[in-house]
């Protein structure tokens, strides 16, 4: 059905184009028209959540119009578009970044407090936006503020899951798992009951012949239907808004299949519609790790096989030749989740189209990119022939075909080299047999990228150094992660961000970074080191705060503040960081009350979550806790050294976190770590790092100075021999980690067969993870950072030194590589006066 409006009808549609509020008066009006009409209440019954979601729909409002121009000027221009596919979005919180992104925060705010509101207790009711794990699913919320910032046409493909990650809560020690229900009320999507897709599964392949030609038709055993959810996500300082597009899973066919319900079928038709709702209920909650779950095989081609037959209805309106898909179309796979979406265009092109095969390979492999982010074995993607076979019959067969022609062609290319074949099949001939994912999407890609200089190195050296004899280096890239200033600096820390401005000549270190550096002709002088220090002071106020509402704790906000979130993972090695804060302890708890006196007090604070199935990163946050216990109402210690976890770390605690760190932990065994992005976020908020020369700390120390960095521990590549010599030389421990131990199987820290396997791991395992080998590294480094924070002249210059030698790490700067490395797209220009227009 046509449903443009004619022409002649169009001029009243233009005389009644809506006007965006742009003053307090303005926003006022639409926050009470909100309260009144769409909230149904009034000045009577309005708590700062009625504030929060009338404020919500005003802004959201605003960016509506923006965003439906936006995609009114993309689609008139018809340029070519990204699109990327990522099983994680973890957006954190909307409103505030709405707020700041358009530039009207202070209208807000004043607005907000005529109408008797504090407006960071109303930003404070909005309920994270959590779909994603860690540093994958962030990364790609940082990617959407880039490509919006910087005009790309480009849209989010994703999962609308029900419930992301879960909400952590500490209970005696212990982590608990409770639900995250963060639809409750979300203002921030639009549901799109027009815009569905039906989505099959299971089935068999028929074979039938048309015109002479054999082709396979795919007869499904069930269908999905999949609704999008579109969410807007604002450019900074633009009018360019994009979209990130949610795929929500229904029963097909309505509420229940009505037949069956008055045939008196009820229990199956109620089981039909939960079957299918549950694809897209819940998010899986690992980070690097993964289980190989038949849901998650679905969710993941659910959510491919409906993005891509959007990104094809959309490519068949502009009626271009299929030749041309790849100059409208780039797509890329945010790791090897999406990787299906290889196969299903594949399929789309061959079966569906009609097109050859090889023809439709050159299409295919034009338009894909594949990022790589990981290397840990337990990480990379394999799926059994078996359960590939039994959900997506018709990918399987694409699949054993794409491997035999790029088998041929190994085969031709190395004819003397058997041992080749096997090693990279796509199917593992194991037993189960495997469709390796990874492998699979290098071949469907025109390039493949690492994260970081060392991950991408790595990546060409190891796992993947076949596939560089067999397509050439050209093929793999390096782009380096990065994050958005406008979030994780101006957003989080907006005082810095403020004193930054009145340094930098205004706001445009927002737009772009590397003007950051005029920050170092200033680091001399002393009113500013004094300013930059109190901002310190008060943000660190703030998080002790936190700390004595949360916990019950009073921390000293002059002590160091030492800090470590992220994820729970032995690579990460937070045990590492427990072991030495015991160290610590027992030092202090060695000393006489006059050397106590001597002593730098310090804050040692936690944070991050477990996968669920994750038993060992469960005994290290119970560690961890029960170190607290002991440490915190020691009386011999007293503010010399605290303990905290921070419960339920997510995106916006680390946006009150980061700007409070004095020292943080980056601190992976080398080589584990693909880029880390936290390392960014505490530089960039003027706190200082330790680390391990891993991901992208490498890179940081270049780019600040090794004198600004706290460095330690074995290199990447002498990981393997040292792992080599615990399994088969004599492995002797560290005599300070000895220590820690028998302290620990003493009892101080509670039963200490709760942390029996936790030092088992290093003393009868082979301490893969490498905590003996860089524990006195660790401890003497730590000792450094005692001493350099006792001049605190010199520690604000090293913190302001490097924030001004941060400009690298943008998102931004990622964005503009990909387009030009992978994507080839350009920006499209917008004309911030013209309406209608095009
Ligand atoms: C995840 O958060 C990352 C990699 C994965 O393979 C999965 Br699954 C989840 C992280 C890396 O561990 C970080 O080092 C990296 O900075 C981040 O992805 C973004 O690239």
């Amino acid at each position: 059905v046509e449903a443009s409006i004619p022409e002649p009808q169009r001029e009243a549609w233009k005389r009644n184009q809506i006007t965006s509020f742009t003053d307090k008066d303005g926003f006022e009006k639409e926050v009470v028209r909100h309260v009144e009409t769409t909230l149904a209440r009034s000045m009577f019954n309005c708590d700062e959540i009625a504030a929060y979601s009338a404020t919500s729909l005003a802004f959201r409002d605003r960016l509506i119009t923006h965003w439906n121009r936006t995609q009114q000027r993309q689609t008139y221009r018809d340029t070519k578009r990204v699109y990327y596919l990522s099983l994680e979005f973890l957006m954190g919180r909307a409103l505030d970044n709405a707020m700041l992104n358009v530039g009207l925060k202070n209208v807000a705010q004043d607005g907000l407090a005529e109408l008797g509101f504090r407006i960071e207790d109303v930003v404070k009711q909005e309920h994270d936006a959590a779909l994603g794990n860690g540093g994958l699913g962030r990364l790609a919320a940082c990617f959407l503020d880039s490509l919006a910032t910087l005009n790309f046409p480009a849209w989010g493909y994703g999962l609308r899951y029900r419930y992301g990650i879960f909400k952590q809560e500490i209970i005696d020690g212990y982590q608990v798992e409770v639900p995250d229900y963060w639809l409750d009320f979300n203002p921030w999507e639009f549901p799109r009951h027009d815009v569905t897709v039906d989505i099959q599964f299971f089935g068999q392949v028929n074979k039938k012949t048309v015109g002479g030609k054999t082709i396979s038709v795919w007869e499904a055993g069930e269908i999905v239907q999949a609704v999008a959810y579109d969410v807007p996500i604002p450019g900074y300082d633009t009018p360019t808004t994009n979209n990130l597009r949610l795929w929500s899973s229904k029963a097909s066919g309505g509420e229940f299949d009505f037949q069956k319900f008055n045939s008196g079928d009820y229990e199956s038709s109620v089981a039909d519609q939960q079957r299918a709702e549950t694809i897209s209920a819940v998010l899986y909650p690992n980070d690097n790790l993964e289980r190989g779950k038949e849901l998650r095989l679905k969710q993941q081609y659910f959510w491919v096989a409906a993005s891509l037959y959007d990104i094809v209805r959309r490519f068949k309106k502009s009626r271009r030749s299929w030749n041309e898909f790849p100059d409208q179309v780039a797509i890329q796979l945010n790791d090897t989740h999406p990787t299906l979406a290889i196969v299903e265009l594949q399929r789309i092109l061959v079966d569906i189209e009609g097109l050859e095969w090889d023809n439709a390979w050159e299409i295919v492999t034009s338009t894909f990119g594949y990022t790589n982010h990981t290397v840990l074995p337990e990480a990379l993607e394999k799926w059994p022939v078996g359960l590939v076979q039994h959900l997506l019959p018709r990918h399987l067969q694409i699949i054993y075909d794409i491997n035999l022609f790029f088998l041929q062609s190994v085969e031709k290319a190395f004819p003397d080299d058997r041992d080749m074949l096997r090693r990279v099949s796509i199917i593992e001939e194991s037993q189960p047999k495997m469709v390796r994912m990874a492998f699979l999407a290098i071949v469907g890609s025109h390039k493949v990228n690492g994260v970081a200089e060392l991950h991408s190195d790595l990546i060409k050296t190891t796992i993947f150094k076949d596939f560089v004899e067999i397509y050439g280096p050209d093929k793999f890239t390096n782009v380096t992660n990065g994050i958005t200033p406008r979030r994780w600096l101006h957003q989080a820390n907006p005082r810095l961000s403020e004193l930054i401005a009145s340094k930098c000549g205004g706001n445009d270190f927002l737009k772009d970074l590397t003007l950051l550096n005029q920050l170092e002709k200033h680091v001399e002088d002393k009113q500013f080191r004094k300013e930059w220090a109190e901002i310190k002071y008060a943000n660190k106020v703030r998080l002790a705060k936190h700390i004595k509402d949360t916990t019950g704790v009073v921390v000293n906000p002059a002590s160091l503040f030492d800090v470590q979130v992220k994820r729970i993972h032995e690579y990460k090695r937070q045990q590492l960081n427990i072991f030495g804060v015991i160290h610590r302890y027992l030092s202090l708890k060695a000393m006489t009350p006059d050397q106590r006196k001597k002593q730098l007090p310090r804050v040692s604070i936690f944070g991050g979550k477990a996968a669920p199935g994750y038993w060992m990163a469960k005994q290290i946050i119970h560690l961890i806790n029960s170190v607290g216990a002991v440490v915190n109402k020691d009386e011999d210690i007293g503010d010399l050294l605290k303990v905290i976890f921070l419960e339920d770390y997510n995106v916006s605690k680390a946006e009150m976190i980061c700007p409070a760190s004095d020292i943080s932990e980056h601190i992976s065994t080398a080589g584990t770590e693909a880029s880390g992005t936290s390392n960014m976020k505490f530089v960039l908020n003027g706190g200082l790092i330790i680390g391990t020369c891993d991901g992208a700390n490498i890179e940081i120390t270049r780019e600040i100075g090794e004198s600004n960095i706290f460095l330690f521990g074995n290199l990447s590549e002498d990981v393997e021999d040292l792992r080599h010599a615990h399994t088969y030389g004599s492995h002797t421990i560290d005599s300070d980690l000895d220590k820690v131990f028998n302290e620990i199987e003493k009892g101080t820290f509670g039963t200490p067969h709760d942390f029996s396997a936790m030092i088992a791991a290093v003393r009868q395992h082979g301490d893969y993870y490498l905590v003996s080998d860089d524990f006195h590294s660790y401890i003497e480094t730590h000792q450094l950072v005692d001493e350099a924070y006792r001049n605190q002249d010199e520690w604000i210059a090293k913190c302001i030194t490097s924030v001004s030698r941060m400009g690298f790490f943008t998102s931004d700067r990622c964005i503009n590589e990909y387009a030009e490395e992978i994507w080839n797209v350009e920006p499209l220009a917008v004309d911030r006066h013209s309406i209608w227009g095009p």
